[in-house]
């Protein structure tokens, strides 16, 4: 599964705020339990290894995915909580895809 998102991270873990706080737009490719950052589709096409500014992908297991009702600055934003306390806003383009994303991570 994969496909653009607008991403904003939000916490380094429980207790740091992320220090990037701006929303990028990026290509995601969810294998398994993992999720891929990339520039854009051409990006990964060309080089699945080489991710966006180099970030490790993130594991989702022991995670939770939710749409993110409270955050109201933007429409079709989905939330994803990683175990390690990690937080990232992601941006669909419209409600189905959102709900696309939430289901298929969820699953993991
Ligand atoms: C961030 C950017 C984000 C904003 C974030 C800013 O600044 O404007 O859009 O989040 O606010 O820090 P920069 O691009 O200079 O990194 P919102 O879109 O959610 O407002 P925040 O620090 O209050 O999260």
């Amino acid at each position: 599964f994969e496909g653009n998102l607008v991403r904003k991270h939000e916490w380094e873990s429980t207790t740091k705020k992320a220090s990037n706080r701006s929303w990028d737009k990026l290509y995601v490719v969810l294998r398994g339990s993992l999720l891929m950052f990339y520039k854009d589709q051409k990006s990964y096409k060309a080089a699945p290894d080489s991710y966006f500014k180099s970030e490790n992908p993130v594991d989702l297991r022991g995670g939770s995915t939710k749409v993110a009702d409270d955050y109201t600055k933007k429409k079709h934003v989905f939330r994803i909580k990683l175990a390690n306390g990690a937080e990232y806003l992601f941006q669909a383009r419209d409600d189905e895809e959102m709900n696309a994303w939430v289901q298929r991570v969820s699953v993991q």
